[in-house]
């Protein structure tokens, strides 16, 4: 285990004196005056549309170039949520790489030697793992901030689809990295993808990438080339992804074509403009984060209509960053009394746990809510804090419903 806030904190210190290579402040005043330039790397990928699966309005909503999976879409499902409904996040749009000619490079100053190379071949060559793992955008539940908090922020307006559990099958990254050969001061690992560049307010912001401290890369993080038993689809990395358990989707860098091990501090726009909290309980400079947080969903669409009088099974998930789920307990009366929800099924690597409870509602307007609590006794706030790009949502939802 490492401990995140305290490596968030110590780069903090690093970009607010300045130690900060990738993606100093000056960069960012540099980058600003230079609004509209061309490009800081070319984009290597053919871009084939933001999405390339299929995203019928009843298992997906589209926003932007982001699909949301509807948690309507996950009732009766197993386990793991099925490729056909997995939520995607692209800045950008999915790019069609030609696995046969793919390859990964691993370079940097925190490298014993020159860059090392692995074709898919050799990553399948070395030893597999598999591993159930949420990813979730960290922006997961932005739209709740306004539709339950009435506070603006800016982002994606996700509702709690932003998410879902795969068995992800790969390499693990400390086995590559220490055949790349790692030198004994290297500190951080930066992955970057192969999609086209990010380009936001006329500024090239570069390749999507974002840089993790070595003790994690070493720890638990996959290089994965499956997805629930099939190859990566493309939409979801193919050929090879990074998976970051635990950690903010963004993380998990898809189309992974290089990672960068550096002898000094990285930074990219990925830590320093965006996933960081800003706002009036913040510093000034925004504060980092990595690690995800605890959520609960019904499986059902706000605004569902039961047949009054008659008995329906609610069904959920719970899921935390910080260790399997101990305890959910749903309201029915908009939170004036709460009930324990009964556990089905498993908590997979501790991934998310299932749940269910009956109610027999008479006719009328309820709000459901479902609030869980995992083995540390982390518990989901009535109030997530607000930070003005709209992170880390994990306030208890209000799920409006009738019966009739
Ligand atoms: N190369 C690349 N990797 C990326 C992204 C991206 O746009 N490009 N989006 C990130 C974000 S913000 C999230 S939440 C996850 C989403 O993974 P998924 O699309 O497989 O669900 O991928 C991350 N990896
Ligand atoms: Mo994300």
């Amino acid at each position: 285990m490492i401990d995140e806030s305290g490596y968030d904190e110590s780069r903090l210190r690093d970009w607010a004196a300045g130690r900060a290579r990738g993606f100093s402040r000056r960069d960012l005043f540099a980058l600003a005056a230079a609004a509209g330039v061309a490009g800081l790397v070319p984009s290597p990928a053919q871009a084939a549309g933001p999405i390339v699966k299929p995203l019928p309005p009843e298992l997906f909503t589209v926003l932007g170039t982001n699909a949301e999976t509807r948690w309507s879409a996950l009732k009766d499902q197993g386990y793991y949520v099925p490729i056909d409904r997995f939520f995607v996040r692209n800045h950008t749009s999915t790019p069609i790489i030609d696995a046969a000619g793919w390859h990964l490079e691993i370079s940097g100053s925190g490298l014993r030697g020159d860059a090392a190379h692995f074709d898919l071949r050799d990553l399948r060559r070395l030893p597999a793992e598999t591993r159930a793992v949420t990813v979730e955008c960290a922006g997961n539940g932005r739209g709740y901030y306004s539709k339950q908090q009435g506070q603006s922020v800016s982002g994606t307006a996700w509702g709690l689809g932003a998410v879902g559990v795969a068995r992800w099958r790969g390499v693990r990254l400390s086995t590559v990295l220490r055949r790349a050969g790692l030198r004994r001061d290297a500190v951080d690992v930066q992955p970057s993808g192969l999609d086209p560049n990010y380009v936001t307010g006329g500024v090239d912001l570069g390749p999507v990438r974002r840089p993790m401290p070595l003790a994690k890369a070493l720890d638990d993080v996959l290089l994965a080339y499956e997805m629930n038993g099939e190859p990566l689809p493309p939409d979801h990395g193919a050929p090879v992804r990074v998976i970051v358990p635990h950690w903010i989707g963004i993380a998990s860098i898809k189309w992974v074509g290089r990672i960068e091990v550096s002898a000094e501090p990285l930074f990219s726009p990925w830590n320093t403009q965006f996933y960081r909290l800003f706002g009036p309980e913040f510093p000034a400079d925004g504060l980092p984060f990595d690690r995800q947080v605890i959520k609960s969903a019904f499986e059902l669409d706000p605004g569902t209509t039961f047949t009054a009088g008659r008995r329906v099974r609610l069904t959920g998930r719970s899921w935390s960053a910080g260790g399997p789920i101990r305890k959910v307990e749903v309201s029915t009366d908009g939170g004036a009394t709460w009930r324990p929800a009964r556990f089905h099924g498993p908590s997979h690597d501790g991934a998310w746990q299932r749940w269910e409870l009956d109610w027999r509602p008479a006719a009328g307007a309820y709000e459901l809510l479902a609030r869980a609590t995992d083995v540390h006794g982390d518990t989901q706030p009535e109030v997530a804090r607000l930070n003005t790009l709209g992170y880390l949502f994990d306030a208890v939802v209000r799920v409006p419903v009738t019966a009739a």
